[in-house]
């Protein structure tokens, strides 16, 4: 494998000094006026973290629930009336994650100017206050602010709010439209850390979710645990922060997932309590039925609750909503979510006794182990690649720009084995390789059951539009392996861009998948950088093919693309039989 990073090259000569910055966060932390939120208030505690750690102490579970509707008027009367039926249901509800539109990691200024998402704004001071008073339940900001180019306004606005867990640290990989500057992007993000960490004492807490970075895309679990360890290295001991590692979306496997909460608990050598752990969200398909789903969810969090139950941490539970691969979830889902949650407490509490920990722990040891070898040989080679591991601008910069699945590559810890995709036999194999793996060997079983086209000679480009790679990882892999010369741009990529590079390569087609809501206002855009540059791909856009329009909110808009002469997909299958018809002309292969 060549390396492309020569030592010295990676970073720029003049990057501010980044305990500089730590230090001008945490003064300007100093002037922002402490507001205890109502939910600690109503507890009779100083701080979210504090009743945190009353609960952990005292056996006590907690709840947790995501939610983002396009205001905050609509969230809150939201929150209030779960809040309100579970006291007939017999639920209680503690912390939501505001999930805000992608728009929110810009500065207020450019907000306006970038395609709308899916998810909450928050527009004035009072949206903000709001969040902290109106309703009995802790409120986080964990999305589109550390790792954003508006990490310093955001945290303001959080810290002025009374929010007790403020993130999100495993950010710092997230891509911003009409934004390319990464040095502003991650300096102002290592000053709002030292905002954070000027807080510490009145218990206010600097979070991270890790699945929302590179721990999604990493194949080893041991990859994961040692990046986690390099996250605690920046956070506690360079910038002085109390930190919340968050987990938990992309494990299916029980035994997995509490093992990795289990090491995670390890590093946590403050204990201080994590914000939630993540329900599964990965194992349902949008065709998949919610009777199924309920099932698994129940299942997920059933295992969560025994291991709060006999290791505590403090982290919250959560309960995925049955639609959670469909759209943003109703209220009624949300309910029914909270439900299958209480019941999972019962059943655990009342079933601890059967549960064999031994195997875990061991497991646990492996990925403790693992994870070490890891974080010592990812410190190592950034001080050979020239990188001050004692600067944490350098430190995050660097690994944003070397990569999550490069650095995995070059730092994995497994015995080295070609014949995997990165290059080495993973020490504990993530479920998110797993699936991946057999999700690319059913597409390609479906289309070889029909006799699989030749696809060689055909140039096409691919990309993401926003941070979910995993339809792309197969969609690139599925092409390649058909025959087609691929050229994979990766995620977080602009119609600009993604036009440019359709021009370089005289692509044949170019293949978008797009998550976040604003398929249609994309297909269009795209549409015009292409026309602009006068070429004409053929263009097939796929993932989650809705948006908000007049008076229907996620609307599926697949008819309004192919209006455009956009192929607008449901599933890879599709777009493979629509190449085949346009492209292929020969006697289909068996490759
Ligand atoms: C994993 C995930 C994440 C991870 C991504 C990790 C990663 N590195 O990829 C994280 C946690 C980071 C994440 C973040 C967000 N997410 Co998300 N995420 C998901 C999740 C759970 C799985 C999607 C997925 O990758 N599935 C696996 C792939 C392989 O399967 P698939 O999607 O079915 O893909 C197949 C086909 O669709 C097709 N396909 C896909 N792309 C293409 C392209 C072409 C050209 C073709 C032909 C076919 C094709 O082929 C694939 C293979 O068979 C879904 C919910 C769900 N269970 O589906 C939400 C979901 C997609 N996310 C959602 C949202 C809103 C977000 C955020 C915007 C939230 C926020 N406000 O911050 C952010 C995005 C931030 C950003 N910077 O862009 C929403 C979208 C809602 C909507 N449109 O109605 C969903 C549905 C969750 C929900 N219920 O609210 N997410």
């Amino acid at each position: 494998m060549t390396d492309p990073f020569e030592p010295g090259t990676l970073l720029p000569d003049d990057l501010p000094n980044g305990m500089d910055l730590v230090r001008a966060g945490r003064a300007r932390a100093e002037r922002i006026p402490e507001v205890q939120l109502r939910y600690a208030r109503e507890r009779g505690v100083a701080s979210d973290r504090a009743y945190k750690e009353r609960c952990r102490d005292s056996g006590a579970l907690t709840t947790y629930i995501n939610l983002g509707y396009k205001t905050w008027a609509q969230t809150r009367d939201v929150l209030r009336s779960v809040q309100a039926r579970g006291r007939t249901l017999g639920y209680a509800l503690d912390r939501v994650s505001l999930i805000p539109d992608r728009r929110m990691g810009l500065p207020p200024d450019l907000r306006e100017q970038a395609l709308g998402e899916t998810g909450l704004m928050m527009y004035t001071p009072q949206d903000w206050a709001g969040a902290g008073q109106d309703v009995d339940i802790a409120p986080i900001w964990n999305d589109h602010n550390l790792g954003s180019p508006a990490a310093v306004v955001n945290t303001e606005a959080a810290l002025s709010a009374g929010f007790g867990y403020i993130g999100n640290m495993a950010q710092h990989n997230y891509g911003y439209p009409l934004w390319d500057d990464d040095v502003t992007q991650m300096a102002r993000t290592v000053e709002a850390m030292g905002m954070i960490a000027q807080r510490k004492a009145s218990g206010t807490v600097l979070e991270s979710y890790i699945e929302d970075g590179y721990c999604a895309g990493f194949h080893d679990l041991a990859t994961s645990l040692g990046w986690c360890m390099f996250h605690r290295y920046i956070v506690e001991d360079l910038v002085g922060a109390a930190h919340s590692q968050s987990y938990g979306s992309t494990f299916q496997d029980p035994l997995l997932k509490q093992a990795f909460g289990l090491a995670l608990q390890e590093i946590n050598t403050h204990r201080v309590p994590p914000s939630f752990t993540h329900g599964d969200t990965n194992s349902f398909s949008p065709d998949g039925d919610f009777d199924r789903n309920a099932a698994i969810v129940f299942n997920d969090v059933y295992y969560t609750a025994l291991r709060e139950l006999r290791f505590p941490s403090g982290g919250a539970l959560h309960a995925t909503p049955v639609s959670e691969a469909l759209r943003i979830p109703t209220e009624d889902e949300l309910v029914q979510s909270l439900v299958i949650a209480s019941e999972a407490v019962n059943r655990a509490r009342s079933t601890m006794a059967l549960m064999d920990w031994r195997p875990v722990l061991e497991l646990r040891d492996t990925i403790l182990a693992g994870g070490r070898r890891f974080f010592a040989k990812l410190m190592a080679g950034l001080q050979a690649l020239g990188v001050d591991t004692a600067d944490p601008l350098q430190l995050i910069l660097a690994t944003r720009r070397i990569g999550g699945s490069r650095m995995e590559e070059l730092f994995g810890v497994g015995e080295p084995d070609s014949s995997y995709p990165r290059g080495f036999t993973p020490v504990v194999a993530t479920d998110t390789v797993r699936r991946l793996m057999s999700n690319v060997d059913v597409v390609l079983r479906d289309i070889r059951a029909d006799g699989a086209p030749d696809l060689s000679g055909l140039r096409v480009v691919t990309a993401s539009g926003d941070i979910h790679e995993y339809g792309l990882f197969v969609v690139s892999k599925v092409l390649s392996d058909l025959g087609a010369k691929v050229v994979d741009l990766g995620t977080s990529m602009s119609s600009p861009d993604i036009a440019k590079v359709a021009v370089e390569t005289a692509a044949d087609v170019v293949a978008v998948s797009t998550y976040n809501g604003m398929a249609l206002s994309l297909g269009r855009q795209l549409l015009d950088e292409l026309h602009r540059r006068h070429v004409a791909p053929a263009v097939y856009l796929g993932g989650r093919l809705n948006e908000d329009l007049e008076g229907q909110s996620a609307a599926d808009v697949s008819g309004q693309l192919e209006q455009l002469g956009i192929t607008a997909c449901r599933t890879l299958q599709a777009m493979v039989q629509g190449l085949r018809e346009r492209f292929v002309t020969g006697p289909v292969s068996t490759r």
